[in-house]
Parts: C-alpha cells; sequence; structure tokens
C-alpha cells in the first residue's frame, strides 16, 4: 500500500475511534506523520482529536528527533507505569476504572501476570462502548471483571445490590493540565462519588500527556447517540470532561507514584 492510503487509513481510524486512547493515537499519528511529515499532514492529524496533547506533543519531536527514538518513549514509560501500578494494588482489591486507557490495562496486566490476585469493576462507556473493549482485554489476562451499565457507577463505586465497595478508582487521561486532568466523558462524577465515599482516585497516565494550553472538549457526532432521533430534539455528545486536582489522590506516570502537585513541580 501506498503511504498516501496508509496515512488516510490511520487517520480515518482515529477520526472513527477504531484506533482509540491517547496513547493508541499518538502512536499511530506518529507513524503516519513520519510517512509523510509535511506542514498539511500534521495539521490533518492535529485536527482528528482535538483534546490529546500526548499527539500535539510527539508530532512536534517528531520535527527535532528521529522517529525511533521518540517511539522508545511509549514502551520504556509503559513498564514504568506498570512496576508503579503494581505497588499500588494490593491482593483481594477491587479496582473500578472507566471507559478504555491503555496505561490502565497493561498495568493491570502486568500486576496479575506478577501473580497479585485482584478484581475489576468497569463501565460499558456509551456510546460508543470502549468498556467492552477493557473487559475483553482484562478477561482475556484472566482478570475477574464485573461490567456495569454506565448510570449504575454509583452502585459499582458504593456496595449495593450485591457487588463489593470498589477499594480505588484507576483513569488514564488524555490532558494533564496545571488544573486538572481530561479524560472520557463520566470521570468527573466518578471522581465526585469517589471522594464521597472515600475512595482513592488514581490517574494512570504517561507524563507526555501534560500540556499547558487550554484544551479544547472534543464534541462528537450526533448519530453516535441516537443514528434515528426525530427531528428538533437537542442532543449533545462531549468525549471528555475536565476532573480537578482536589479529586486525584495520587497520579502513577512514568515518573513515579506522587501528588498531582508534585508531579506539576516536575513536568512544568
Ligand atoms: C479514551 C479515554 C482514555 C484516555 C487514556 O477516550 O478517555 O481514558 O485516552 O487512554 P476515546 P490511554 O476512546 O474517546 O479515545 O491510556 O490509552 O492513553
Amino acid at each position: 500500500m501506498d503511504k498516501k492510503r496508509i496515512f488516510n487509513r490511520v487517520s480515518k481510524n482515529i477520526k472513527e475511534v477504531k484506533i482509540q486512547g491517547a496513547r493508541n493515537i499518538a502512536k499511530k499519528a506518529l507513524y503516519a506523520y513520519n510517512l509523510i511529515p509535511t506542514k498539511k499532514s500534521k495539521r490533518k492529524l492535529l485536527s482528528l482529536r482535538p483534546t490529546e496533547p500526548m499527539l500535539v506533543n510527539v508530532l512536534n519531536k517528531l520535527d527535532k528527533q528521529p522517529y525511533e527514538e521518540i517511539l522508545k518513549h511509549f514502551d520504556s514509560a509503559q513498564n514504568k507505569i506498570n512496576k508503579n501500578v503494581f505497588k499500588s494494588i494490593k491482593k483481594r482489591d477491587v479496582i473500578f476504572t472507566h471507559c478504555h486507557s491503555t496505561n490502565v490495562v497493561d498495568a493491570l496486566i502486568y500486576t496479575k501476570k506478577q501473580k497479585k490476585n485482584f478484581e475489576v469493576y468497569n463501565t460499558e462507556t456509551r456510546p460508543l462502548f470502549q468498556g467492552r473493549k477493557t473487559a475483553r482485554e482484562l478477561k482475556k489476562a484472566g482478570i475477574k471483571i464485573t461490567m456495569f451499565v454506565d448510570s449504575a457507577l454509583g452502585i459499582a463505586l458504593s456496595k449495593e445490590q450485591g457487588t463489593k465497595k470498589a477499594d480505588k478508582v484507576f483513569l488514564g487521561a488524555d490532558a494533564l493540565t496545571k488544573k486538572g486532568i481530561i479524560n472520557k466523558v463520566g470521570s468527573e462524577v466518578i471522581a465526585k462519588i469517589a471522594k464521597s465515599e472515600k475512595i482513592p482516585v488514581y490517574i494512570v497516565a504517561d507524563s507526555w500527556k501534560f500540556t499547558k494550553k487550554n484544551m479544547p472538549i472534543e464534541q462528537r457526532r450526533l448519530n453516535e447517540v441516537w443514528n434515528t432521533a426525530p427531528k428538533n430534539i437537542r442532543i449533545k455528545n462531549p468525549a471528555f470532561e475536565f476532573v480537578e486536582k482536589k479529586y486525584i489522590t495520587k497520579i502513577i506516570t512514568e515518573l513515579g507514584t506522587m501528588t498531582y502537585d508534585k508531579f506539576l513541580k516536575k513536568v512544568e
């Protein structure tokens, strides 16, 4: 396949969320930009998912650094994150997560491979059901998983109706900003319930997601929510939301496990 066709296919898959999650988006966009490193292709890739500073950061790096060098960071950071997450999980913990985050899922699979047993509660994550991807991958790794409809997340977190109380919340992040993080819509209400239930909230993320810029929240196509909606019904489909740093107990990155303020001192 020629470079242009590969570039277009990667772009389409990112736009349609077939390639999803900040890390996968950044890695694939980097690959595509390396095939056609022009201003036009950079503009195109940056337009696909507007709430993704890791995408911006890696494309900017490619203007100054060799592709292979940048690529190495993804796995080396993930390996460090995995070891840090392993330390923060206790045997028999119930971990609650949302959407699909490679930083989170890889670390949970790593922890399971080290023979530490725990279970996971997750949400299906409408409208695109990324929670199913999380559930499939964790199940395949032998991790016990219980999936909830999104509106049952209060039950999943707080021990009602035959489930246990979650011990920890692990969320990924699209953007790490001075005031807090941005992650899949639903993350803020999860963080608020967790705080009121005294459940610690851990953000698991690569530090290359940090940005000093104001990030817009991506608004997605309305037909993802209701394809055959009657005319004149207003629908909103925000992909992400902001979680203030006061809700974050610790952030786990390749730089270590620390409070959000300490993390900011390291990266600012
Ligand atoms: C994915 C999402 C993930 C973050 C982090 O949203 O919100 O939690 O991107 O993912 P979407 P990762 O499915 O709309 O891309 O850890 O893979 O970078």
